[in-house]
């Protein structure tokens, strides 16, 4: 079997060989699908997972946008549309100096994955830029994402690729892209997702991909009728899915003692309360600022600059800043302390070595395309109520996302528990996100 996955990689490394990011999303795949392929009949011979690793489509545009000073800049535009077997296009738009091919490539490829997983009918997508929205003023934002939608808008459509947002993409840049599609399609559609709320948006939609993240620990830790209550947890990042997980961990009874960015590290022995989390969304959403100001106003917490945060004990960790964010050695030092659930908020950002070493100490770990599904899950159920053009409660629209999280774990056990009753959630997410969108392209062909 080892030799099967091999030579698959292989051949997708002789055309990809440049894009690590990529090449490591289709081995976690290729690791756990090609064996299960192997044992069903209908698969054989078919070559769909060659097919689903080249995308449908890859856009590369010129976005030229003018700084505050009169001073022309140039950055690139892209939109992978990786595969539409079961629907629209569907996924992030994600602003950030690394933002590469492989970057983006491995994001849609994840999101093909976890849109399957949702049981809600969108294909997978995602795009973005190079270009870093760290310093830029308000205006510079909206230049840059009107110069942006000028080109994407002939490659999107409400029935064809809807985008929402991701890193350094949020409520304010969705509202400067839609404002510019609105204009030049001269139509009010579904077209992007995270739309505010008097415009088309859905409640819940900010709270989506951390408060889905924490669900989808409680349904683990329920399955050995444990929870969040009591519970010491760490988590990276402090952009929107930080916050959110940090929100409905503590609503759970838990004490959330760690938040991140670029720079380090805060860590709270009192834990992040209701009024800090409040202090910590004026200062990111707001202020645009640091998280090391935290420190600065909280003399219960301390600021470690330049690290991450795995070195804090905890019993639950929720990674919810990047890809490649906790190694080998930060799982180590996790499993080390105590830690016995592992969440992915974040997309990727558990390394192979990492998630072996969860494996092996036998823990709780659940992948970023199963756990972190929540946030395009409620985009889909935003695109559902443009659709009706209807609006759905908060109450409706938690209700609906807590139970589509519990589904996705549901799957995750089906293809994912070893004959020793332990989940590899990894292998049950990656198998069941595959399963539903082959069987659409063997009923559709070879197209
Ligand atoms: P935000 O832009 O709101 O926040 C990103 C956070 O991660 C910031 O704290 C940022 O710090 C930190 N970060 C970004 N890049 C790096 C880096 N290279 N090294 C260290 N820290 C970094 O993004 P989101 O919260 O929306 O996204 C976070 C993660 O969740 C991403 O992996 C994204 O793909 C994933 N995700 C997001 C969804 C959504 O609905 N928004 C849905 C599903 C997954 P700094 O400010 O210093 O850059
Ligand atoms: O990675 C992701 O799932 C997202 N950034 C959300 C995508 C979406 O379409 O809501």
């Amino acid at each position: 079997m080892q030799a099967k996955i091999d030579a698959f990689m292989e051949e997708v490394r002789a055309r990809n060989g440049h894009e690590p990011e990529f090449l490591q999303a289709v081995q976690e795949v290729a690791e756990t699908v090609i064996p299960y392929i192997a044992t069903k009949e209908i698969y054989n011979g078919k070559n769909i997972l060659l097919r689903m690793v080249e995308p449908e489509r890859a856009i590369t545009f010129r976005v030229p946008w003018v700084d505050d000073n009169g001073k022309i800049h140039v950055n690139r535009g892209y939109r992978i549309q990786m595969n539409s077997a079961i629907g629209p296009y569907k996924g992030g738009l994600r602003f950030h100096p690394t933002v590469t091919m492989s970057v983006l490539k491995f994001l849609a490829f994840e999101q093909v994955f976890k849109n399957s997983l949702t049981t809600l009918p969108m294909g997978g997508g995602k795009g973005g830029s190079d270009f870093d929205p760290k310093g830029k003023s308000d205006d510079e934002i909206m230049r840059f994402c009107h110069s942006f939608m000028s080109e994407l808008f002939r490659h999107i459509g409400s029935n064809t690729d809807v985008p929402a947002g991701d890193i350094g993409v949020g409520g304010r840049e969705i509202g400067f892209l839609f404002g510019m599609y609105r204009k030049i399609r001269n139509e009010f559609t579904g077209v992007l997702t995270g739309k505010g709320l008097t415009w088309g948006g859905s409640l819940i939609r900010p709270e989506a991909t951390g408060y889905g993240t924490v669900y989808f620990a409680q349904n683990m830790l329920e399955t050995k009728g444990d929870s969040f209550e009591g519970k010491t947890v760490t988590v990276s990042g402090s952009g929107n899915v930080a916050q959110y997980a940090t929100e409905k961990a503590t609503q759970l009874g838990a004490k959330v003692v760690t938040l991140s960015d670029s720079s380090g590290y805060i860590y709270d022995k009192d834990g992040i309360d209701t009024d800090k989390l409040a202090f910590v969304m004026e200062l990111k959403n707001v202020k645009r600022g640091r998280i090391s100001e935290y420190a600065e106003k909280y003399p219960s917490a301390e600021f470690h600059k330049g690290k991450t945060p795995w070195e804090v004990a905890c019993d639950i960790a929720l990674p919810c800043a990047t890809q490649n964010e906790l190694n080998g050695d930060d799982a180590g030092k996790l499993i080390e302390n105590g830690c016995i659930c592992v969440s992915e908020g974040a997309n990727m950002p558990s390394t192979p070595e990492a998630i072996a070493a969860f494996h092996k100490a036998k823990i709780f770990f659940a992948p970023g395309k199963a756990s972190n599904a929540g946030g395009v899950a409620t985009s889909g159920l935003e695109m559902t109520q443009n659709s009706l053009r209807y609006k759905w409660t908060r109450q409706e629209v938690d209700d609906k996302l807590m139970q589509i999280m519990k589904e996705i774990h549901s799957s995750c056990l089906e293809y994912g528990t070893d004959e020793n009753g332990y989940v590899d959630y990894v292998k049950g997410a990656n198998i069941a996100g595959f399963v539903k969108v082959a069987d659409a392209m063997l009923a559709q062909g070879v197209v």
